[in-house]
This record gives C-alpha cells, sequence and structure tokens, in this order.
C-alpha cells in the first residue's frame, strides 16, 4: 500500500504541552498513590492474588519495556447508515494509544502511541486522523467501495492496516 509522507509542522509545539501535562499528571498521580497508602495502612489487608493473576494488563503507571506488537480491529459500516448512503466505520487499536502527538521523540513512549491513515477506493492520497472516533464518510456514489485503514506510528510509519469493503445501495 502506497504510504504518503505528511507533514506536521507543528510537531515540537504539540509534543511540549503534552510533555508538561505528563508531568503534572505523575505528580498528581504519585500523591494520589501516596494518599491511599497512608490511608491503606489503617485498612485491612487486601489480597494481592487478583493483581498477580495472569491475564491483567500491565499497570499504565509503569513505562513498559516489552509492548505487544500494535494491531487494529476494523468494524463492518453501520448497516442502518450504509442503507442511507452513509458510511459510518468503528475500529479501535490495540496496543496502541491514538492520540494527536507526532516526531521522533513520540515512537519510543509508553504506552505506544499513533493514529490512522485513511485511503478510500485506492485513492492515490489518504487522510491522517488522531481522534480514535468512528469514520464517516458521506456522499460517495452508489456500487462499491473500499476503505483502507493503516496504524500508524507517531512517525507515520504503518504497523498494521485492515480493508474494508462494501457496497452502497
Ligand atoms: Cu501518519
Amino acid at each position: 500500500m502506497r504510504q504518503l509522507r505528511t507533514r506536521f509542522p507543528f510537531q515540537a509545539n504539540r509534543i511540549r504541552p503534552l510533555v508538561r501535562r505528563m508531568a503534572k499528571g505523575a505528580v498528581l498521580a504519585s500523591s494520589a498513590a501516596l494518599a491511599v497508602s497512608c490511608a491503606a495502612a489503617d485498612a485491612p489487608a487486601v489480597s494481592r492474588t487478583a493483581a498477580d493473576q495472569s491475564g491483567w494488563p500491565p499497570a499504565p503507571v509503569v513505562a513498559l519495556t516489552d509492548q505487544p506488537e500494535p494491531s487494529l480491529v476494523v468494524d463492518t459500516p453501520l448497516a442502518d447508515q450504509l442503507a442511507m448512503g452513509l458510511v459510518v466505520i468503528r475500529y479501535r487499536a490495540e496496543n496502541l494509544h491514538i492520540v494527536p502527538v507526532y516526531g521522533t521523540n513520540a515512537v519510543d513512549v509508553s504506552p505506544r502511541i499513533g493514529h490512522i491513515h485513511v485511503t478510500v477506493d485506492d485513492a492515490p492520497w489518504h487522510w491522517a486522523d488522531a481522534s480514535g472516533e468512528p469514520l464517516i464518510i458521506q456522499g460517495l456514489p452508489r456500487g462499491p467501495h473500499k476503505v483502507w485503514i493503516g496504524l500508524a506510528n507517531p512517525m507515520h510509519k504503518v504497523m498494521d492496516s485492515k480493508t474494508v469493503e462494501f457496497t452502497i445501495p
């Protein structure tokens, strides 16, 4: 699949405020954890068995040293809307948080972040989206279509992709 390099000249301006917010969040989280641990001193002991069982995701407050590969799950267009000519496609990323943060420094953050690229009907171009919201495409002509969605890292390297095909009646 073709990939067009998309330039985001605002990268540095987008990352700095995020880092500041993350630092504030870390301070607040530390304070909250301290408050909880102080309160827990008077509370009965809590069993750790649940947290130790396999199947629990890693705690998001700890940097992940070994992240599973990211993957993309794409649903078929919502039937009722498709019948009216409106294409609504739900998707979700696994092992990746969709956020509008870009650039080389964002590639190695933990948990992993990224966004999607979208191409309709093999167009030679795509658009990028970092909202995480369902795709809404209106105005496609009747007939068969396909939408390709690529899950990209903050440097726009596609790590997984899916194609959904459908027909507008
Ligand atoms: Cu991209």
